[in-house]
C-alpha cells in the first residue's frame, strides 16, 4: 500500500482555537507544524461557541500577532451582572481585580488563526479521515490519516493532541495511563444567536426558579442568550417564540424590557460536563484544551483554559528545539493541572450558585440564596469571584 510521507517538527491534531494557537505561537519561534482536523475549514470556521476571554488570554493572543481585529472589534468589559430571582447584583471587576475582560467570539479568533497560519504558508489539512497517532512512546512518533483517498503518514518529533473532548488523542493513551474525573449535570445550555443590540451593555447571569438565564453578546449589534432547558430537548423543541418568551419570564420585565427579540440565526445546544484527564503527556504526545478538560460554560474558563494550555506547552517545546531543556516538557502536565483544577473549581460553584439542579431540596435552594446574599454583603466574596471570573486567581 502506497502511503505519503510528510515531515514536521511538531503534528498538531486539531485546528480548533488551541491547535491554531500553538502552531502560530511555535511558528514565531522558528518551529514547524502541521495541522491536521477531520472537519472542514466551513465547518470549523461556522462553530458558535465561547464569547469571553479573560485579560490573560487577550495578551498571549496579542503577543501571538493575532490581536488586531480582536482591539478593533472587541468589546471590553469592567464588570458584569447577577440576577438571583429578580435581585440584581454588579460584580464590578475592574474595581475589584484592576482587570477587564474581553467579549470577542472564539469564531472571530478561529477565523483569524486560520487566515494568519494559511497567509504565513502553514500546511493545514481540513477534513482528514481516520486520524490516528502512532509510536507516541518512541522519539520519532508518527501521526498517520486518509485524504481524497490517499493514506499520508507524518514522521515528527512530538504530537500535540488539541482535538478536543471527542477527538482521537486522549483515547491514544493506554486505560492504565490515564485517570479521569467527571461530573455531567443533567441539564444542558439552548443559545441562540441574534442580529439584534444585546439587552445590557455587560453579560447578565440569572438565577429563577424557572432555570438559568444568561444574556451574552459577541458585538453592539449581535446577541447571544442561553436558557437551562432538559438534556434531552432538541433546537426544535425551541421554536424562537417559545425561547424569547421563556426568557423574558426568566429575566423579569425590568431586566427584559429594552430586550429586542429577532429571528435567531443559529440556535444550539449544549451538553454541561466537568471533566479532567490527568496526565496531560504520554511519551511524546500532549493533550491541550478540550481534548484534557472540559468546564461548564457558566464560569466562561473552557477557551481561556485551552489558550493558557497551549501557553505552557508552546514554551515547554520551544525550550526542548532552542535550549535542549526539556525541564518543561518534564512540567508541562503538573503545570497545566494546577490552573485547570481551579478553573474546575470556578465553574463548578458558579454552576451550582446559579441553576436549578433535580436533586436540590428546599436546604440546597435556601444554601444557593445565601451564597448570593454572601456576595451581596461581603467584599470579600465580590472580590474572589471577581479574581475567579477575569482569571487572576487561578494564576496564584
Ligand atoms: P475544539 O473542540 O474547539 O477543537 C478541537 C478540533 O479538533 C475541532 O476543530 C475538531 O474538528 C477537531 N477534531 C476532533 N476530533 C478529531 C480527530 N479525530 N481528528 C482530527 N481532528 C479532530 N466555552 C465558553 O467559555 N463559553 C461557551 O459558551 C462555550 N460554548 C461551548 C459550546 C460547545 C458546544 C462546546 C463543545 C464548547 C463550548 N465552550 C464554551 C468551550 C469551548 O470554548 C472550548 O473550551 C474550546 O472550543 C476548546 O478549544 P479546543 O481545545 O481547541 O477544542
Ligand atoms: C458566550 O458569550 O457565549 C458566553 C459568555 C459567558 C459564559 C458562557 C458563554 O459564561
Amino acid at each position: 500500500m502506497n502511503v505519503k510521507a510528510k515531515k514536521t517538527q511538531v503534528c498538531i491534531v486539531g485546528a480548533g482555537p488551541s491547535g491554531l494557537l500553538l502552531s502560530q505561537l511555535l511558528h514565531n519561534n522558528g518551529i514547524d507544524s502541521i495541522i491536521i482536523d477531520n472537519q472542514s475549514r466551513e465547518h470549523i470556521e461556522g462553530r458558535i461557541r465561547a464569547g469571553v476571554l479573560e485579560w490573560g488570554a487577550v495578551t498571549v493572543l496579542e503577543e501571538a500577532g493575532v490581536s488586531e481585529r480582536m482591539y478593533r472589534e472587541g468589546l471590553a468589559h469592567g464588570g458584569f451582572e447577577i440576577v438571583f430571582d429578580g435581585e440584581r447584583r454588579r460584580i464590578d471587576i475592574q474595581t475589584l481585580t484592576g482587570k477587564q475582560i474581553m467579549v470577542y467570539g472564539q469564531t472571530e479568533i478561529t477565523f483569524d488563526l486560520i487566515e494568519n497560519r494559511l497567509a504565513q504558508g502553514c500546511d493545514i489539512v481540513f477534513s482528514a479521515e481516520e486520524v490516528q497517532p502512532l509510536d507516541v512512546q518512541s522519539d520519532q512518533p508518527r501521526v498517520r490519516y486518509r485524504t481524497n483517498g490517499e493514506d499520508v503518514e507524518i514522521a515528527c518529533d512530538f504530537i500535540a493532541g488539541c482535538d478536543g473532548f471527542h477527538g482521537v488523542s486522549r483515547k491514544t493513551f493506554p486505560a492504565d495511563k490515564i485517570k479521569c474525573f467527571e461530573r455531567v449535570y443533567p441539564f444542558g445550555w439552548m443559545g441562540i444567536l441574534v442580529d439584534k443590540p444585546p439587552v445590557s451593555d455587560e453579560l447578565i447571569y440569572v438565577h429563577h426558579p424557572r432555570g438559568f438565564a444568561l444574556c451574552s453578546m459577541r458585538s453592539q449589534t449581535r446577541s447571544r442568550y442561553y436558557l437551562q432547558c432538559p438534556l434531552s430537548d432538541t433546537p426544535d423543541d425551541w421554536p424562537d417564540q417559545r425561547f424569547w418568551d421563556e426568557l423574558i419570564q426568566r429575566l423579569g420585565p425590568d431586566i427584559a424590557q429594552p430586550l429586542q427579540t429577532g429571528d435567531s440565526i443559529e440556535k444550539s445546544i449544549a451538553p454541561l460536563r466537568s471533566f479532567v484527564a490527568e496526565p496531560m503527556r504520554y511519551g511524546r504526545l500532549f493533550l491541550a484544551g478540550d481534548a484534557a478538560h472540559i468546564v461548564p460554560p457558566t464560569g466562561a474558563k473552557g477557551l481561556n483554559l485551552a489558550i493558557s494550555d497551549v501557553k505552557i506547552l508552546s514554551r515547554a517545546l520551544i525550550e526542548h528545539f532552542h535550549n535542549s531543556d526539556d525541564s518543561f516538557i518534564e512540567g508541562y502536565s503538573d503545570a497545566c493541572l494546577k490552573r485547570i483544577w481551579k478553573a474546575e473549581r470556578f465553574s463548578w460553584a458558579m454552576s451550582l450558585m446559579l441553576h436549578q439542579l433535580p436533586e436540590y431540596s428546599g436546604f440546597e435552594q435556601r444554601m444557593q440564596r445565601a451564597e448570593f446574599d454572601n456576595l451581596v454583603e461581603s467584599e470579600t466574596a465580590s472580590r474572589a469571584l471577581a479574581e475567579g471570573y477575569v482569571g487572576s486567581l487561578l494564576d496564584t
